[in-house]
């Protein structure tokens, strides 16, 4: 049986009362408008919900998925998201019947469209503004992320070390940092679309956040890496980043090359080399 760690995030504690798991498992979501329940475990695809669920202020049951127990490939995960990774998301629809969601933007837009009403994070349907957030979220969902993971996996995470690799993906997140810097280079407000906070942001913050891992400088960027301060400024995100356990890509950066190599080794050696086996629903 799988271990669940459940908490409820309104009453997540200062990073100094880690770890999380000694806290009190309370289950009040029953007694608020939302079930929201979130499986997630601490990475830059995982800690996009929580940074809106925090930006929000909803209520919401937390369940980390442990990769090295490889709970993310249980059958009763895959009843929730049949893809076998990280995030997923359940709740009650307003008819009470349950629905599960996963991958992060379809998570993402659910969450804007069911519990920002009044748009402090979002835009009405239909507005230029609603599309342009569209626009971005697809630009991370099928460019930042796949991009900067595959520059992760060959410049931290591949037995061997090919040049070609690294080379071909670093460059690509370059690049793509390169757009998202031109695009807030000419911003007002420093978000990515309009006036305010959106999902745009949310969903690239983690893994601009975690450029450093990848093996990208954001020397070159002055309005991204200004952009990744005026996010963790925000106490929503600064929460938010700190589940299911504590956010520590940002300090990574002074880890040296041995340390780094290590947590790199411990990662492969207990999940990532069999990420990418197929799913199956034999146990
Ligand atoms: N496109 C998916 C990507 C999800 C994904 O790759 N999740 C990773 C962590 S960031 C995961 O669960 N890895 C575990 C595994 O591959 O077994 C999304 O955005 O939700």
């Amino acid at each position: 049986m799988h271990r669940r760690l459940h908490f409820f995030t309104s009453r997540l504690a200062k990073r100094s009362s880690y770890p999380f798991q000694a806290r009190s498992i309370v289950n009040m979501a029953a007694r608020t408008k939302s079930d929201v329940h979130l499986y997630t475990a601490q990475t830059p695809n995982g800690i996009k919900v929580s940074l809106l669920l925090e930006e929000l202020g909803l209520p919401y049951k937390v369940t980390a998925i442990s990769f090295s127990k490889n709970e993310q490939k249980e059958p009763w995960f895959l009843e929730i998201n049949p893809n076998g990774r990280i995030p997923a998301l359940t709740d009650k629809l307003a008819d009470g019947s349950p629905i599960s969601l996963f991958e992060s933007g379809s998570i993402l837009q659910y969450l804007v469209d069911r519990y920002d009403p009044e748009h402090k994070l979002s835009y009405p349907h239909g507005s230029r503004e609603y599309y342009d957030v569209n626009s971005w979220l697809f630009w991370q969902m099928g460019g930042l992320g796949p991009m900067q993971g595959q520059a992760n996996h060959f410049f931290r995470y591949a037995p061997e070390k090919i040049p070609y690799g690294v080379n071909r993906y670093q460059n690509e997140t370059r690049r793509l940092y390169s757009v998202m810097e031109i695009q807030l280079s000419k911003s007002q407000s420093g978000f990515l679309v309009g006036d305010r906070l959106t999902i745009a942001d949310i969903s690239c913050w983690g893994w601009v956040a975690a450029h450093d891992w990848a093996g990208v400088s954001l020397d070159e960027f002055p309005h991204l890496a200004a952009w990744v301060e005026k996010l963790l400024a925000r106490p929503g995100i600064e929460k938010g980043r700190h589940v299911p356990s504590e956010h520590t890509v940002l300090s990574r950066k002074k880890l040296a090359d041995e340390e780094a190599d290590k947590l790199a080794k411990e990662a492969r050696e207990s999940w990532i080399m069999r990420s990418n086996e197929p799913v199956t629903t034999q146990k």
